[in-house]
């Protein structure tokens, strides 16, 4: 392995043991035995390929971009970008205006064919895309022109694999997921936020075996999306005595019962939120006593509210 990953890594004040702790976390959450973990940590340790990546941006919140960059790990920013050549993403270039624009126009006509576009936010596909527009053209033409030159599409976030917020009822601007906008497949890491890991561990497994991994119909990770939240949840064991949370702040609430009762949408989610956590697996919604919203659901704006009421 590479001398020069462990020195930079110890510059930024992370110890080997660090770096190793995170690489059994992510192997864990890939569903690969403990016996892949150096061979994860040296994907990202000695690198033999960085593959090509344009990252879109259409309409949401930013806020997966601002998860992986935001991460409790300061230093996962750097992972990811030492393992990808992000050759266009928005949020990060120094680039702006026409200059942005033919950076994107540059990157994929050079690597057209061979570059992961990951895409994050709804496409507008009503009145002929005219609710979301960048540099003059419309997100519709943008993802027409760009996505099926890519060599696959990650959709990051609930908003670019199902529409999200913007999709919510009544929709007037028609935005739709990616794969709906444009009639194809995608590999969709949803969540609102995505979990940062669910997209490493998407890259990793394709950086360390080959392939995409695994799927479930709607294009979601299995290794990620295979189970319900509720399957999961360290306050099951109360959900089966009957022992719920009536009110916020209360002894109940204290004493971590169950928030079914509040509305909790886990029975009905997939997603490893009790699992993979957030924050460098500080905590979680219903950790926190925060009932799940089902965020990683399709259409959860409308069928998953009202939120703070049992169903
Ligand atoms: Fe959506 Fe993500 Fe929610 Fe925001 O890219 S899933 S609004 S956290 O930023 O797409
Ligand atoms: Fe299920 Fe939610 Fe209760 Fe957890 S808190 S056991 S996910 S209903
Ligand atoms: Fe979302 Fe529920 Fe996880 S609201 S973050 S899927 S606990």
């Amino acid at each position: 392995m590479e001398k020069g990953f462990y020195a930079r890594l110890e510059e930024k004040g992370v110890s080997r043991r660090d770096f190793m702790r995170y690489c059994t976390f992510l192997t864990a959450t890939m569903g690969l035995s403990s016996s892949f973990v150096p061979k994860v940590a040296e994907v990202f340790a000695a690198p033999k390929q960085r593959p090509p990546v344009v990252w879109l941006h259409f309409a949401e919140c930013t806020g997966c971009t601002e998860g992986i960059l935001r991460s409790m790990y300061p230093w996962i920013d750097e992972l990811v970008l030492d393992i990808l050549s992000i050759e266009y993403h928005e949020t990060i270039m120094a680039a702006a205006g026409h200059q942005a624009e033919e950076n994107l126009k540059a990157a994929v006509e050079k690597y057209k064919g061979k570059f992961i576009c990951v895409v994050e936010g709804a496409i507008a596909t009503g009145f002929d895309g005219a609710y979301g527009k960048i540099g003059g053209r419309t997100f519709l033409e943008i993802a027409r022109d760009v996505i099926p030159k890519s060599l696959a599409v990650v959709c990051l976030g609930t908003c670019s694999s199902f529409g999200g917020v913007q999709a919510a009822k009544p929709n007037p601007g028609g935005y739709k997921g990616v794969g709906d906008a444009l009639g194809i497949k995608t590999v969709n890491i949803p969540g609102c936020p995505a979990n940062p890991v669910n997209l490493v561990g998407t890259v990793v497994n394709y950086l360390l075996l080959g392939k995409l991994p695994a799927l479930d119909p709607i294009g979601r990770p299995l290794f990620a999306y295979g189970k319900t939240i509720h399957d999961q949840c360290p306050r099951r064991s109360h959900f089966e005595n009957d022992e719920f949370v009536t009110e916020f702040g209360s002894a109940e609430a204290m004493m971590g019962y169950c928030l079914y009762k509040l509305g909790c949408k886990g029975p009905e989610t997939y997603n490893n939120c009790p699992i993979a956590k957030f924050h460098g697996g500080t905590s979680w919604a219903i950790q926190a006593g925060h009932p799940c919203i089902g965020c990683a659901e399709p259409d959860f704006w409308d069928n998953m509210s009202p939120f703070y009421k049992e169903k």
